[in-house]
């Protein structure tokens, strides 16, 4: 047992919640074959939004439309599709959610705002905008709310904000766990224009009016789902068309940065778009990674003899550090062009590329050239994997995967759940449910598994259940069947959070991925080890509060993830900590042998009790940490 003892100075005493711990859930439930796709059931509703709510709670969201399934006199439009046993339920979303965004507040609630008018068949306009009247009762879709449950009886309500009418908006959680909703047009459509455009952002909870974004306003008609990011500087990242900036809220200036190469990336081009991991290695520096879109001029979005299904898809990746450097980079292009490209963050630190299209946009309409309703065609269901960390030219790899069979276009969808797999859900590019067309209405919902399925999960014990900025480091217990039997493995050894965020439209809001730093000590003796882990960095910008998933992973093998709240659980200024000195890493060698090597690493063996000294420099702590 490790005994911090304080020797001097000013204690920093343990934040009341670093003592709840709990311990990683065992194994997947399903023996997934990697690198397959597996159909696991049918969604009551078309999955153009989805998001994992809850350790063990999936959450769809469809526009209004006659799905077969119904809730209180109407269509669905809402469901939830608990993990543990696959059981599903209708949602009564009280909102017509069509072409939303969504995000979760520091405090846990999620919250989904935009969207269309109230609508009857078809997408028609309804007469009254308050969700009573037929046939679907669907209220504006400005502002709805969720706190995802285990126990089946939550439900969407109207939030008590109604934020400006933003159809495409797209949110981020802030520092403060509060959220910016950026953008957006009044009336939907294809692609934005002067008489609805709304080129402003405003926060949830209200701070007053919306103001004014220039950026947006510059960049009609495709300024839609703007790509923001928070930066760990604590300045937004905003690119829309060809235009990129620095939004700098505190002093409300937009710091302009080059133009974005070779293609459009927002919608409706729709590229794969994804900040790569933030980590100790690189200081927790945010890059952003663009792939795919379309390269269509400003002014031929709205032409008359614009044919969306025959704009071919770009090859590019570009990147960006825009804390660093406002300048683009070129990274490998992807292994075929592609619109409506969906990344997911995987735990081992690569990315999962799945969905979209080979030709084409996003959209859909009631126009001769389409396929079905489609503005797109050629879907690409094989998915491919990035790793950040390759070498220039090797970035991309599909690792033997097999291909889905199921196109996922237009309004389709994706995430990450705790075992590791990636649930995928929707295609819908219809204006309303239709069954009979080139892409129908999609409810076949997958699952993709990754490379680690089929290998024994390690099962870390006393993971802690809430993380903090700074303040005391924790201890993670690694057994020798986590370390598959060899404590050198403990050099190959992460701790890593990931929100999965709130997908739709080739894009998953707020999803992020920071590893911890760590080190450990091993136990040659009994092939053991602990894991001493680092809070957050002390900084709410890294990754704002709310809660998220906890992952330890063994050699690119991770645990199943713990849901673990990050923060205060409330919305507001965040407690910032000081960052810990973590003990340095060490194995410590059986006690009768090799002592010499015993004491290089600072460690004194003595007739069988071990001792050793730790300084911790936290703000003039010494710390003696013995173990006996
Ligand atoms: C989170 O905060 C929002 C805004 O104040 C509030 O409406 C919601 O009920 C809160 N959720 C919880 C779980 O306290
Ligand atoms: C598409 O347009 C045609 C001709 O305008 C019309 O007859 C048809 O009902 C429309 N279909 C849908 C699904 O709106
Ligand atoms: C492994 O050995 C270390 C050092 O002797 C000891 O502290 C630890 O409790 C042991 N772990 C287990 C699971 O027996
Ligand atoms: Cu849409």
């Amino acid at each position: 047992m490790w005994k911090p003892l304080i020797l001097t100075g000013v204690a920093i005493a343990p934040l009341a919640f670093a003592q709840q711990t709990q311990d990683a859930l065992g194994q997947p439930r399903r023996n997934g074959s990697p690198g397959t796709f597996e159909v696991v059931g049918q969604s009551l509703v078309s999955a153009q939004q989805l998001f994992l709510g809850h350790q063990n709670a999936v959450y769809f969201l469809d526009k209004v439309e006659n799905n077969p399934n119904q809730i209180n006199g109407h269509p669905a439009w809402g469901s939830e599709w608990r993990l543990s046993d696959d059981q599903q339920r209708p949602l009564n979303v009280v909102t017509n959610s069509f072409c939303a965004g969504g995000g979760v507040l520091g405090n846990g609630t999620w919250i989904n705002v935009g969207g269309n008018q109230a609508v009857t068949w078809g997408g028609n306009g309804a007469d009254v905008q308050d969700g009573s009247s037929g046939p679907y009762f669907d209220a504006d879709g400005r502002q709805s709310m969720l706190d995802p449950c285990t126990d089946q009886h939550c439900d969407w309500r109207i939030s008590p904000h109604r934020s400006d009418q933003r159809w495409y908006p797209t949110l981020e959680t802030l520092e403060d766990g509060s959220i910016i909703i950026l953008g957006g047009c009044r009336n939907g459509g294809y692609v934005n224009d002067q008489y609805q455009d709304n080129p402003t952002y405003e926060f949830f909870p209200p701070t007053g009016g919306p103001i004014r974004s220039p950026v947006l306003a510059r960049n009609l008609p495709v300024n839609l789902y703007p790509l923001v990011w928070l930066l760990p500087s604590g300045k937004l990242l905003l690119q829309a068309n060809y235009e990129t900036i620095l939004l700098d809220r505190v002093r409300n200036q937009e710091i302009p940065l080059d133009n974005m190469p070779d293609a459009v990336r927002v919608y409706p081009a729709s590229a794969g778009t994804i900040m790569l991991p933030l980590t100790p290695d690189n200081g927790y520096t945010a890059t952003v990674l663009f792939c795919g879109g379309s390269s269509v001029a400003t002014e031929r979005w709205q032409a008359p003899d614009f044919i969306a299904i025959q704009q071919a898809p770009s090859t590019s990746c570009v990147k960006i550090t825009p804390d660093v450097s406002g300048s683009y980079t070129h990274d490998d292009p992807l292994p075929e062009a592609r619109s409506m490209l969906n990344f997911i963050h995987l735990p081992d630190g690569t990315i999962l590329g799945l969905n979209g299209a080979g030709m084409g946009t996003a959209g859909y309409g009631n126009v001769t050239w389409a396929q079905g309703q489609s503005y797109a065609d050629n879907p690409v269901m094989a998915p491919i994997l990035y790793n950040p960390k390759a070498p220039a030219g090797q970035k991309f790899s599909r690792n033997g995967f097999q291909a889905s069979n199921i196109p996922r276009m237009y309004h389709s969808s994706a995430t990450l759940l705790p075992d590791g797999s990636v649930m995928v859900s929707g295609s819908n590019p219809n204006s309303d449910y239709n069954a009979g067309v080139k892409f129908s209405t999609e409810y076949r919902t997958e699952l993709f598994y990754p490379s680690y399925f089929g290998k024994s999960r390690p099962q870390p014990k006393a993971l802690p259940t809430q993380l903090s900025y700074g303040g005391p480091s924790f201890d993670v217990h690694l057994s020798s069947d986590d370390l598959a039997g060899n404590v050198d493995n403990v050099n190959h050894v992460s701790a890593v959070v990931i929100r999965t965020g709130f997908s739709t439209h080739a894009m998953n809001m707020g999803q992020r991925y920071v590893e911890l730093a760590t080190s450990f000590t091993g136990y040659q003796s009994n092939h053991t080890a602990t894991l001493h882990v680092s809070q957050l960095p002390p900084n709410a910008a890294v990754l704002a509060p709310g809660p998220a998933l906890l992952f330890i992973v063994v050699n690119g093998v991770p645990s199943v993830g713990v849901h673990v709240m990050v923060g205060s659980g409330q919305i507001g200024p965040q407690q910032i900590g000081q960052a810990a000195n973590l003990p340095g890493s060490q194995i410590l060698p059986t006690a009768s042998t090799n002592s010499k090597e015993n004491r290089r690493n600072g460690a004194i063996s003595r007739g069988g009790v071990k001792m050793s000294v730790v300084l911790a420099a936290l703000s003039g702590v010494v710390g003696l940490v013995v173990e006996v």
